[in-house]
């Protein structure tokens, strides 16, 4: 079961209380106050981890708790701190805060370490209060009380390329026959049901590159009114930096290639008009079918685009089409970097 949107509600560690406890010895009746301190709450932890690309987990277990701090001990024994709740997250995560619909935190990065909720303090000993006037204090503070919220989590994954087309275009295809991901593929629609990340790798040994291609569910014409699976899925390519727009350009389905693109460009608009700003690249699928020829003059007629053919099934075009994916990618990168940088000077 695939989840990209749930509700969690957590809350940290309270504090451990302050100890009251004076020393006690034979031959020492003045001893003094000897409270420790109480151990501070286990804090909520978001945790970014590679190996998960699914929020199921937080489904099925939407409550999470920091450990409270233990109570301070006589003997100047403070409390042990709580153990905190460490919440693994899949990277893309976005965390907005129930009560105010603000973002309060973004994982992306393995390994990164958001402190969500914050553990209470705990609460002074009596050892704390001990003054020239007052050397039997018998105050000590009680804890403070750890952080809690309710946060929607929602998944945006990362990726650099992410595929957009209609269903049965051959998207699974395409991701199979340049990446190890093997989403299903079969001639039916609606095949994928949840998008799926593969890597694309540039094996040179000069400089080996990869590039992260995103698999989503197909849209079509209507998607806004929730046709099909909607546009529930585009959310995962909202992060990309180049949008691949495949289209099958043999029309297996009855279909006329250039509609497929304008409705794509339709429903992505309605989705969110700044996916159109995107760099993107439109590539025409299934060439090795004698229709698509013809299909791909008219369609270029119309469009005034550039389109790279390719076909899934013999592989041609497809080494062209993972160079070209790169020169878009990284070349954008380093413009925007050559951008930042003279801006900075
Ligand atoms: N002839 C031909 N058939 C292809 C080519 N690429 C994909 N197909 C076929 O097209 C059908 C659909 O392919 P998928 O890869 O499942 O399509 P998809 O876009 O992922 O479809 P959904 O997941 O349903 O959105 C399969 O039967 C493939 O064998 C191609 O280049 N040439
Ligand atoms: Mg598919």
């Amino acid at each position: 079961m695939f989840v990209d949107e749930c509700v969690i509600k957590v809350q940290a560690g309270d504090g451990g209380r302050g100890c009251v406890s004076f020393r006690r010895e034979k031959y020492e009746p003045w001893g003094g106050p000897n409270g420790g301190d109480g151990g501070k709450g286990g804090d909520v932890i978001l945790l970014g981890d590679d190996d998960t690309n699914n929020l199921v987990d937080y489904k099925y277990k939407p409550h999470w708790k920091g450990e409270r701090g233990e109570h301070g001990l006589g003997k100047d024994c403070h409390g042990r701190e709580g153990k905190p709740a460490i919440l693994r997250m899949p990277l893309g995560t976005v965390v907005i805060d129930e009560a105010t619909e603000k973002v309060v935190a973004e994982v992306i990065e393995d390994g990164q370490q958001i402190v969500l909720c914050k553990g209470g303090n705990g609460g002074w000993g009596n050892t704390h209060f001990k003054t020239s006037t007052n050397r039997a204090p018998k105050r000590a503070n009680a804890g403070q009380d750890g952080e809690l919220g309710s946060f929607r989590l929602v998944l945006k994954s990362i990726a650099d390329v992410g595929l957009v087309g209609f269903p049965n275009a051959g998207k699974s295809s395409l991701t199979t026959a340049i990446t190890k991901a093997r989403p299903k593929t079969a001639a039916y629609p609606f095949t994928t049901l949840h998008p799926q990340i593969g890597v694309i790798e540039y094996p040179d040994p000069m400089n080996f590159d990869r590039l992260l291609l995103a698999d989503v569910p197909g849209l079509i014409e209507g998607a806004s009114e929730n046709r099909g699976l909607g546009h529930r899925f585009l959310r995962h390519i909202e992060r990309c930096a180049l949008l691949m727009f495949l289209v099958d350009m043999a029309g297996v389905d009855g279909r006329d290639p250039r509609d497929d693109y304008t409705v794509l460009l339709k429903e992505l608009k309605l989705y969110d008009p700044a996916l159109l700003k995107k760099p993107r690249i439109v590539v025409a699928n299934k060439m090795d079918l004698p229709e698509a020829a013809a299909h791909l003059t008219k369609f270029k007629r119309r469009h005034k685009v550039d389109v790279v053919p390719i076909s899934c099934l013999d592989g041609k075009g497809l080494e062209k089409l993972k160079l070209e994916l790169r020169k878009r990618v990284r070349g954008r990168s380093t413009a925007t970097k050559k951008a930042k940088a003279s801006a900075a000077s």
